[in-house]
């Protein structure tokens, strides 16, 4: 459905505030209605055109992330012991401003840096932008878009001379074939991944994925290529030979609006000479890359969309350019339902593309070109403008740890988490001259390198400004709780130090409507529609209106106020000549991990509730219980070559780093390769913090490390026990052991393996609660301990310890452990690992909206039910945001294959 981007949505209830969820690029619409306790109630906007009502998982539970427990609420001041102290605003901005100049002014303007995110508002980091930029002078401004989407900028920028999305969601709607290449986009772009299963259900479009590994997006599609790591470009490449082999090229809209064709299709013909060159570098069979070649040339309908299997990666400028070079060839862009797009992980990630916010680029899409540099000079009356390009993600760390760089502002993100090399980048930061963290939390591990301030940043709800999703549609995010404590946005804070460094009149907005206009403005400046990014229809916009924006897809010039939702079919394009240009690639480097000492290729990404370092899904129990502990994923062949079992320990370990993981076995791996999550950090595990075994190995165009490709070693690792602990706050486990740390109902969880047996955990219980009532189950010689806590008759904690092997009672514990009175006439069945009420353990949760575990799904497919359908109707799973109906699916299949058997 189609709706204006001006007509009202319908009725909202009473007090419901619109905005966006602060997740990934989807961008959907939110309805939050405040509880008027600080909490509020979600639910998806009918009327936002990125969701139409839906939510996933992650968005459906954003109203239990928005507790004050682990927030930063006061700006807080290193003290020379090196504790925290408290102080007022003035105080730390002062600090900051003075900390900035003291190092400005001994070693100029160049040694200072800002290392921004796509989480920020548009006007957050327009004003950081600007500051950095025009007005202290230095080019190094980067964002963690860096480890993110800068491969397609830079492809987008080589090929269309803009870093332009050319087309709309509704194309997913509307085509005949999705390509997904490199995305989960079941988990990752959940919302988006039901559009399109919806048009497959209901047009018959085909789906086919292309990653190395099975994931839940390529469970129910119409093709799988499980292609070799890193050999994106070839099968590209491969197939654009093939088009033009068999005359399937457009040669009207290539004559007019392409340069460059005959070139990038020699070097294509170097690149895949043959249909068994392109097998062979791939590792997939002839006759399946021949099936997609044809499925792809005969269906005009085409979206190929990519996510993070393409952009991080060595060659990620390379796998984006040989993608639109196809779609270029046969004219398939910007017409309804045909087009290459891009699909953005964080919530604003083309918002800080828009603003400069990476380090190649100077504002509003502009780069560094002298006429550039002097027109935004002029436009922001700038004292000190930037001349050249600054430093890329991971060379501003590296320029950190060489003592270059000597003050750095980090705002929004968790670098000593998640950029490559993550060990190095956390000593590195500790070195600083100044250090400054604007957060929201204080469970973010950046905090652990030290930051001489600490700035209490405004989170989502409290927040009011823009985000642009990944068609270009931009939003307003809107407050709908009060700034709690000291807490403030970050554009504000950003606007009192650039008034402290003497630079009043520039930074004087009267909040993000102000700033959102002139950022419009800018947009519009000398454009005349030669840069794409023009959004002059919002310059000088009131703040009425601001407050009543409704979603728009850039550009919305002057004179199109109703914006834009596709580019290109008519060419068009941003550069001199209006034509888009083929460039040639480089031959894939297979990332081949030939050394014996380090023989597999590290893949590491995403699982499907939770977000990044879990500074906010971690809060949720709901969202906690898909995926409680940080496991590794390896072919069962591997694992038997390793010694590795299902359940099991191993070591993943290279020169940057290592890491211990719950050992995984999944035949949907690739063998020589391995799979890791990105969301656990030393807050929330012992060693599970996967960024310190990731290389730095950086995509020469985009500067963009390769995360999914890095050469490892495995090995066992064994423990005597293993357990798990419930408590209603933190529990300190006895030293050595390994633990993961998760939110439950009622408290928080560790799961444990451990060498240290029932005497050392009896006495770690009597050190944390000594007036408590135990009740004790002990086994010396059988290594076993399990003991409940309990203090004026409520549950505090339990515990449970077992020879490593056998620990099923975890989901039955942790139910009965929600519910802290009910306990104390039922001691025994607790320690028995019984749940209360009877019932048997009910499994991992497959549906987080409704917490239904894998048990009851398992025993309503034995009972009959035939699809995900019934299951339903029956018990309710998937029927909210169906986050969870692949997986649900493969239940159903596994069911079947047991009853076949
Ligand atoms: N649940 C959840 N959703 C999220 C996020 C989150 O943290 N959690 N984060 C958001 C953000 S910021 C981002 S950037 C997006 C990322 O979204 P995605 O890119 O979809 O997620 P990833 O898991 O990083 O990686 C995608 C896939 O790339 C595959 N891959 C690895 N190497 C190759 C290769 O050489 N070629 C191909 N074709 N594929 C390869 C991996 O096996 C993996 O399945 O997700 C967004 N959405
Ligand atoms: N190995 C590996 N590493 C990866 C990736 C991978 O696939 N593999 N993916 C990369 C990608 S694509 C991404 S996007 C990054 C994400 O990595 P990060 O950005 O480091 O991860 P987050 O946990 O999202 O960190 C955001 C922090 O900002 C805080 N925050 C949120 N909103 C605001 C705000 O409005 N203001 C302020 N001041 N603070 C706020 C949160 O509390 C949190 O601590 O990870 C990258 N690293
Ligand atoms: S798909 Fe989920 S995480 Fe992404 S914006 Fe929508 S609700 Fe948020
Ligand atoms: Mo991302």
């Amino acid at each position: 459905m189609r709706r204006d981007v001006d007509q009202p949505g319908p009725p909202m209830p009473p007090a419901a505030i619109r905005t966006t969820c602060p997740y990934c690029g989807v961008g959907c619409g939110v309805l939050a209605t405040p509880d008027g306790r600080g909490g509020a109630a979600i639910a998806g906007d009918p009327s936002h055109p990125a969701n139409l009502g839906r939510l996933c998982s992650k968005g459906a539970a954003l109203g239990e992330t928005l507790g004050l427990g682990s927030r930063v609420l006061h700006p807080l001041r290193r003290t020379a012991s090196g504790s925290y102290e408290r102080i007022g605003w003035e105080a730390a901005l002062d600090a900051v401003a003075d900390g900035l100049k003291s190092v400005i002014a001994t070693h100029g303007p160049d040694a200072v840096a800002f290392y921004l995110s796509g989480q920020l508002l548009t006007e957050d980091y327009y004003l950081a932008n600007k500051l950095m930029k025009g007005f202290i002078g230095s080019p190094h401004v980067d964002t963690n878009s860096r480890l993110c989407m800068a491969s397609t900028v830079a492809g987008q920028r080589r090929v269309f001379g803009s870093d332009t999305v050319p087309g709309s969601y509704e194309d997913l709607d509307s085509a005949d074939l999705i390509v997904l290449v490199g995305s989960n986009a079941a988990w990752c772009h959940p919302v988006l991944f039901r559009r399109m299963q919806q048009n497959r259900a209901q047009r018959g479009a085909r789906i086919v994925v292309i990653d190395p590994r099975a994931t839940a997006t390529s469970e129910d599609v119409d093709q799988v290529l499980r292609l070799a790591p890193g050999s994106d470009t070839l099968l590209f490449a491969g197939l654009l030979v093939h088009l033009a082999d068999r005359g399937l090229t457009d040669a009207d809209y290539l004559a007019r609006h392409v340069e460059g064709y005959e070139a990038a299709l020699t070097n294509a013909r170097e690149i895949a000479p043959s249909l068994e060159a392109v097998a062979r570098g791939t590792g997939l069979d002839a006759t399946e890359i021949a099936a997609f070649y044809a499925l792809w040339s005969e269906t005009p309908a085409v979206v190929t969309a990519w996510s993070q299997g393409v952009n991080q990666s060595a060659q990620g400028t390379d796998k984006v350019a040989a993608i639109l070079h196809c779609h270029l060839a046969t004219g398939r862009i910007g017409k309804p339902g045909c087009g290459p797009f891009s699909l953005t992980g964080q919530p604003n990630a083309m918002g800080g593309r828009e603003v400069g916010g990476l380090a190649n680029m100077l504002a509003a899409h502009m780069g560094y070109a002298p006429t550039e540099i002097d027109r935004v000079q002029r436009f922001w009356k700038a004292p000190r403008m930037a001349q050249s390009e600054g430093l890329k993600a991971v060379a501003m760390m590296e320029a950190v740890e060489a003592g270059r760089i000597r003050a750095l502002w980090v705002m929004a993100t968790n670098p000593a988490v998640s950029l490559p090399r993550a060990d190095r980048v956390r000593a590195a930061l500790g070195s600083l001259d100044l250090f400054v963290v604007s957060e929201n939390v204080l469970s973010n591990d950046t905090l652990a390198a030290r930051p001489h301030l600490i700035l209490p940043a405004a989170a989502w709800g409290e927040k009011d400004g823009t985000v642009t999703n990944s068609e270009r549609r931009i939003s307003r995010q809107r407050a709908f709780l009060s700034l709690p404590s000291e807490v403030k946005p970050d554009w504000w804070i950003i606007a009192q130090v650039a008034q402290r460094l003497g630079f009043a009149d520039a930074f004087a907005h009267a909040g993000p409507a102000a700033i959102y206009a002139e950022h419009a403005a800018l947009s519009a400046f000398e454009n005349e529609g030669r840069r794409d990014f023009d959004i002059g229809a919002h310059a000088g916009l009131t703040k009425h209106a601001y407050d009543a924006l409704q979603p728009v897809q850039w550009p919305a010039p002057a004179a199109r106020p109703l914006g834009t939702p596709r580019l290109f079919a008519e060419g068009g394009f941003f550069t001199a000549n209006g034509r888009a240009r083929m460039v040639p690639l480089a031959a894939p480097a297979l990332a081949s991990a030939a050394s014996e000492a380090l023989p597999l290729l590290l893949n590491t990404g995403r699982l499907r509730d939770h977000w990044h370092t879990l500074t906010r899904t971690g809060l949720s129990p709901r969202l906690s219980a898909h995926c409680a502990e940080p496991s590794v994923q390896i072919h069962p062949e591997d694992a038997r070559r390793y010694g590795l079992t299902e359940a099991g320990f191993a070591r993943i370990a290279n020169d940057h780093g290592s890491v211990v993981l719950k050992v995984a076995l999944d035949p949907g791996m690739t063998r020589g390769s391995l799979f890791a999550p990105i969301h656990w950090s030393a807050e929330t595990a012992s060693h599970a913090r996967i960024g310190a075994a990731v290389q730095a190995m950086c995509d020469p165009w985009s500067g963009q490390p390769e995360m999914k490709a890095t050469p490892s070693s495995i090995e066992q690792v064994t423990y005597a026990a293993q357990g798990f602990v419930l408590s209603r706050d933190a529990f300190l486990l006895p030293e050595g052991s390994w633990w993961s740390r998760l939110a439950v109902e009622g408290g928080e969880a560790r799961l444990f393996a451990t060498d240290a047996g029932p005497a050392e955990w009896m006495a770690a219980v009597r050190a944390r609660f000594e007036e408590a009532d135990l009740t004790e189950l002990v086994d010396m010689a059988g290594g076993a301990y399990r003991c409940a806590v309990i203090r004026d008759g409520r549950l505090l904690a339990a515990l449970f310890l077992a020879p490593f092997g056998g620990l099923p009672l975890w989901d039955s514990v942790k139910r009965a452990f929600a519910d802290p009175a009910a306990l104390p006439d039922n001691r025994l069945a607790l320690l028995a690992g019984r749940s209360l009420d009877g019932a048997s353990d009910p499994g991992p949760t497959v549906c987080a909206c409704f917490g239904v575990g894998l048990a009851a799904i398992r025993a309503a497919f034995a009972g009959g039910a035939a699809s995900p359908d019934e299951i339903g109707r029956q018990l309710k799973a998937g029927t909210n945001c169906g986050s969870c109906l692949p997986e649900i699916r493969r239940i159903g299949a596994q069911a079947r294959a047991t009853v076949a058997a």
